[in-house]
């Protein structure tokens, strides 16, 4: 008898399983609507990008009748970590997720693997190893960003004889585009050693940040010919400290920075930007396509990379009017 109830037991317990992982018929975890509910850990709402990446995941899950649970972290791994133990909890069909630094994910991750609820990584990568962790990454190539700006510096100067001295303005520690974009830009700039970044520090993608650590840099440094800021919003903060310093962003320090978001185009046309590497935040269509197949159990690409360009002031005077973000 107590062998019966407890074979009983185990096959309700087992039932449940099933039904909460939505099986592979596609339809929705925790519930039998046939709909798909997808858990989004976002970084926070640090830059326009952010903001414009908020909007396109928000919308496109909308349009696809994907039903959205939504959670910002205000820049803050473990606040991350709570938010997709907890789409775990609430069995989700499929997890998403922008990671804030590439380290520390494969305990959670496990956790949703054995849970069943397949993850996609968008816009940020982690360092792990394990790459069952996860489904796939879309996203940018961060490398390829820092290598494009190195390469308009370099062009920029060709006939100058130097020394070039150049501050950075980089993203996030730890996290994958301020590693990237400062290895890109390194690897192409070493080969001229007229080139030297004599300061660089994080302004953590935020404007204040950039303008707080550019006041920093243009007290402890009377000779700075350029800045890379790894964001156009840690630029454009980084413009009002120039301008308070009395020079002219754009003339007497040159800027580069990553995203072409509007604000940025903005101040590229204005002539306070010299260069931008574009860095698209549009990635919601594509994520909610992903997830659709991922939950229907068809096989995706381990890694989906967007297609990006670059602006000068020129082309950023004929972009803007049509510019969506
Ligand atoms: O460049 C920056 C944002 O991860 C690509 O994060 C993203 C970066 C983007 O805060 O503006």
């Amino acid at each position: 008898m107590l062998k019966r109830l407890s074979a009983a037991a185990l096959g309700l317990v087992v039932a449940a399983g099933l039904a909460a992982c939505g099986g592979d018929d596609g339809s929705g975890g925790g519930s039998d609507d046939g709909k798909i509910t997808m858990g989004f850990a976002q970084v926070g709402a640090e830059s326009g990008w952010r903001t414009a990446n908020t909007q396109s995941i928000q919308e496109s899950a909308k349009t696809d009748g994907i039903t959205l649970k939504f959670s910002d972290a205000q820049q803050k791994q473990e606040n991350q970590i709570k938010a997709i133990r907890s789409y775990i909890a609430q069995k989700v069909d499929v997890i998403a997720f922008s990671p804030v630094v590439e380290s520390g994910w494969d305990t959670v991750l496990k956790e949703a693997k054995d849970a069943e609820i397949p993850v996609i990584l968008t816009d940020r990568a982690i360092d792990s190893p394990d790459t069952s962790l996860y489904e796939t990454f879309i996203g940018s190539d961060f490398v390829v960003e820092g290598e494009k700006a190195g390469e308009w510096l370099v062009k920029e100067y060709a006939s100058s004889p130097g020394p070039v001295n150049i501050v950075e303005l980089q993203g996030t520690t730890g996290s994958a585009p301020a590693n990237d974009r400062k290895a890109g830009f390194a690897d192409v700039i070493k080969a001229d050693p007229k080139f030297t970044v004599i300061a660089s520090q994080s302004g953590d993608f935020t404007r204040a940040g950039g303008k707080e650590v550019m006041e920093a840099f243009l007290k402890a440094n009377p000779k700075i010919d350029v800045l890379y800021a790894h964001n156009d919003d840690m630029g454009l903060g980084a413009i009002e400290a120039i301008e308070a310093a009395g020079k002219k962003p754009g003339v007497d320090i040159k800027i580069i920075t990553v995203d072409a978001v509007k604000d940025g185009m903005q101040a590229l046309a204005d002539g306070k930007i010299n260069y931008i590497v574009e860095c698209s935040p549009l990635l919601g269509p594509q994520l909610m396509d992903l997830a659709k197949k991922v939950v229907a159990g068809e096989s995706i690409p381990k890694r989906v990379l967007t297609e990006e360009t670059t602006f000068t002031q020129e082309q950023a005077v004929e972009a803007l009017p049509t510019r969506k973000y």
